[in-house]
């Protein structure tokens, strides 16, 4: 089977698995016709699929924790996305090629949608992972890559050094902590799901934070070269809000060769893994070359 068919196999799984989870639980319904609409539509899926990957490569085999992990970085992101898009935010019409959560909806709507997507993310870790250390494990992960030492902390920077000039140490603070860390985080979930030994857990958070850093450097790289329809969300709005982003700071041409350096030091830190990780390295280089 080709590594597409592989990830959108995979990337199916995934929602088979969220919409299990939200159909065995109580949702206010207004609530949950925004979740519904939101995760229903086409995302890529790729932090869940990679805590599947790296489950089976360190644990030879998927197992229910992975599954749930993998469902809670869904909601973690997704939710992002969902507060991204605000007008506070961002202020975005279009995502996953629909409308966004508030335009769908309305403001307050998709506010409470985001809050209840973060905080059943943390219900499902709780409650369905079979060892209460591998729970508090992978919540601790999740709180940390998404909260105010991660994610948040990169969505702050963003904002602020929007209309600000970008230097290359700001730049990188902001796409490590906006878009790396939910990589590294997912990798490490994997990790911890397949219970692997410290060495395995540091190569594959390396490899979430180099990946994640390139498919960041890709994003700001299609926002300028490749049209809306093709991204599902509004293209060249970076450079119009003067987003601090690789092109606008180092050039395309640089920011093309810092993606594909990257990518190599990913590939470095699967070297012990041998042939068993060649699905991470064949990932490596689709985000290398995706278009959307
Ligand atoms: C609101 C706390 C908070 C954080 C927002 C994720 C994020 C931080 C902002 C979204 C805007 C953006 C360009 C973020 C960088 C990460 C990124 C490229 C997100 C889009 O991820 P994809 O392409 O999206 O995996 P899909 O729709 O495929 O899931």
């Amino acid at each position: 089977m080709d590594f597409d068919t592989r990830l959108r196999r995979k990337a199916q799984s995934v929602n088979f698995t969220l919409q299990r989870i939200l159909d065995c639980r109580q949702i206010n319904s207004d609530v949950k016709e925004a979740l519904k609409y939101t995760l229903g539509a086409p995302g890529k899926r790729v932090r869940s699929v990679l805590v599947l990957w790296c489950c089976e490569l360190v644990g030879g085999r998927l197992n229910s924790n992975a599954e749930i992990a993998s469902a809670a970085i869904e909601m973690v992101h997704t939710y992002s996305l969902i507060h991204d898009d605000l007008p506070a935010m961002d202020d975005d019409d279009m995502r996953r090629g629909i409308p966004t959560c508030h335009k769908a909806f309305d403001e307050a709507t998709a506010i409470l949608t985001g809050d209840a997507l973060l905080t059943l993310a943390f219900e499902i870790l709780a409650e369905g992972i079979d060892k209460p250390a591998i729970a508090i494990r992978l919540i601790s992960q999740l709180a940390q890559d998404a909260g105010a030492a991660g994610m948040i902390a990169g969505q702050m920077a963003d904002l602020k050094a929007e209309k600000s000039a970008g230097t290359k140490k700001m730049l990188e603070y902001i796409h490590i902590n906006k878009t790396a860390k939910m990589f590294r985080c997912a990798t490490a979930m994997g990790a911890i799901c397949g219970g692997a030994a410290q060495k395995q857990f540091e190569c594959l958070c390396e490899y979430g934070l180099h990946v994640g850093l390139a498919f960041q450097i890709a994003d700001d790289i299609l926002d300028e070269t490749v049209s809306s329809k093709q991204l599902g969300k509004t293209a060249g709005k970076d450079r119009k809000a003067s987003k601090c982003t690789y092109p606008a700071v180092v050039g395309l041409e640089r920011a093309k060769e810092v993606r594909e350096k990257l990518t190599s030091e990913a590939m470095a830190m699967l070297k012990s893994f041998g042939p068993k990780a060649d699905t991470l390295r064949q990932f490596a280089m689709a985000l290398l070359e995706r278009t959307k």
